[in-house]
């Protein structure tokens, strides 16, 4: 029998010159979510679990879910032995090399020295940073093992210095965690290694067990079950944390003119792709012919067939699309709009469109940059703002550990000077202490 030709793997084409507005918002939409009521419903109860058995709690969980049925202790701590962080001498080379990259760019993120105005004669502001005090670090486990997510969180924390870095992973079936990722928790001084994943893992950080150390802020990507367990504790004032930013599957935009390669840009496309179903990859053609476009189509087909994950590559293709423009403005219009967690540029000139970005988690510039460089090795973040945060929210970066505290330092002379300001202010509020606290020194001033 005739074998079936696979069915074409290629994306929805919509043009510029005649969709709609509505329409393209529509195909815009990145996919759907369960409703967060839905999730909250079942990862409540978990997290009210973990408070109220602690360890016992966490264990049970991973047993149930990762069927890590061994395991005696939700945490392995540091000193890692090293039986566990065996690995080729390529990988350790590669995470090394990129270990060194996100040291270096976070590094130089660190302010120099505290920043310092003199607002008014004898009135000095300042703002300096500290790091955070302890920090827990999601790690995904699923259907890929991600020790980059574990360099992307943990380097920036160790450059911050973060005194307490708590990772937590979901571990194997027989209860050992990945030992690429017991070599990063190592690399970054790593206190403790929760092994555990889900919203488990979230509470026994947020609130902490016998032996998961409670931590001050959440960071890292994860399932929806992760992100509302984050979005529950981060709202419970008895908890005290606090989280990175909502995180949704992975995305990337596209905009490609004449001069990209097709065959790199179908690449860029499927690299984001292959993350997971729920994934969505946007090309914005600019000014290309039919055949032009048609030759990436055909790239795309080609290389997804040769995929291993060819199947979730369908999926998330399934919900993707391409919008073929005239101009490099109005592709940017729509990127814009858009917000993609990743923009590649594959233009001719594609530094010159980088002034008219304005909503991106990071930028690719250029032809010989993949998105995947910045996903390893480049030295930048790649936990970013995805399902259109970009618009207000920022990567994980160096800032992303610290606190900014002000100061403000007068001198008679300062207070002198501003203290009228401050006392018919609080005149205003009726505030009447807050009026007293200034003429009361001012009175002591006066000879
Ligand atoms: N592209 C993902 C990060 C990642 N890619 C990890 C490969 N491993 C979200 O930025
Ligand atoms: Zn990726």
């Amino acid at each position: 029998p005739k074998e079936a030709t696979p069915e074409k793997i290629t994306m929805k084409v919509y043009d510029m010159a005649t969709v709609s507005t509505a329409e393209l918002d529509e195909a815009l939409r990145r996919p759907s979510q369960k409703s967060s009521d839905a999730i909250l419903k079942i990862v409540t109860p978990i997290i009210d679990d973990i408070r109220k058995n602690g360890d016992k709690g966490v264990l049970a969980y991973t047993h149930k879910f990762e069927k890590a049925t061994s395991l005696t202790s939700p945490v392995l701590k540091a000193p890692f032995p090293e039986s566990l962080m065996q690995l080729p001498e390529e990988t350790i080379k590669a995470i090394d090399v990129s270990f060194e990259n996100i040291r270096k760019f976070h590094a130089a993120q660190k302010e120099e020295k505290p920043l310092q105005v003199e607002t008014m004669p004898g009135v000095v502001c300042s703002r300096f940073s500290r790091p955070i005090e302890a920090v827990g670090l999601y790690v995904p486990g699923g259907t890929a093992v991600l020790p980059s997510t574990a360099l992307m969180l943990g380097v920036p924390a160790m450059v911050a210095g973060c005194k307490k870095i708590v990772l937590a992973s979901p571990p194997r079936a027989d209860g050992t965690i990945t030992p690429e990722i017991v070599y990063v928790a190592h690399k970054i001084g790593a206190e403790s290694i929760v092994l555990a994943g889900g919203a488990q893992a979230v509470a026994a950080m947020a609130y902490g067990t016998e032996s998961v150390s409670k931590v001050d802020k959440i960071l890292g990507p994860g399932n929806q079950f992760v992100t509302a367990a984050k979005m529950y504790v981060s709202n419970d004032t008895n908890a005290g944390v606090s989280i990175d930013m909502p995180a949704g599957p992975s995305e990337v935009l596209v905009i490609a003119d004449k001069d990209a390669n097709p065959a790199f840009v179908a690449s860029d496309l499927l690299s984001q792709a292959e993350h997971g179903v729920d994934s969505q990859v946007v090309l914005i053609a600019v000014d290309l012919s039919d055949a032009q476009l048609a030759a990436i189509e055909d790239e795309v087909h080609k290389q997804a067939l040769a995929l291993p994950r060819v199947d979730i590559v369908r999926g998330s293709i399934a919900h993707s699309l391409t919008v073929r423009v005239k101009t490099v403005d109005e592709a940017m219009e729509i990127s814009n709009k858009y917000a993609p967690e990743h923009l590649i540029l594959q233009l001719k000139d594609a530094e010159a469109a980088v002034d008219k970005v304005m909503n991106a988690g990071s930028v690719f510039i250029g032809e010989w940059t993949p998105e995947s460089v910045g996903d390893y090795s480049a030295g930048v973040n790649h936990s970013l703002p995805t399902y259109g945060y970009a618009k207000q929210y920022s990567g994980v970066n160096l800032a992303s550990f610290v606190k900014h505290i002000t100061s403000s330092n007068l001198t008679a002379e300062g207070l002198r000077n501003v203290g009228e300001a401050v006392m018919q202010l609080a005149k205003v509020e009726e505030l009447e202490a807050h009026r007293r606290a200034v003429s009361i020194r001012l009175a002591h001033m006066k000879p």
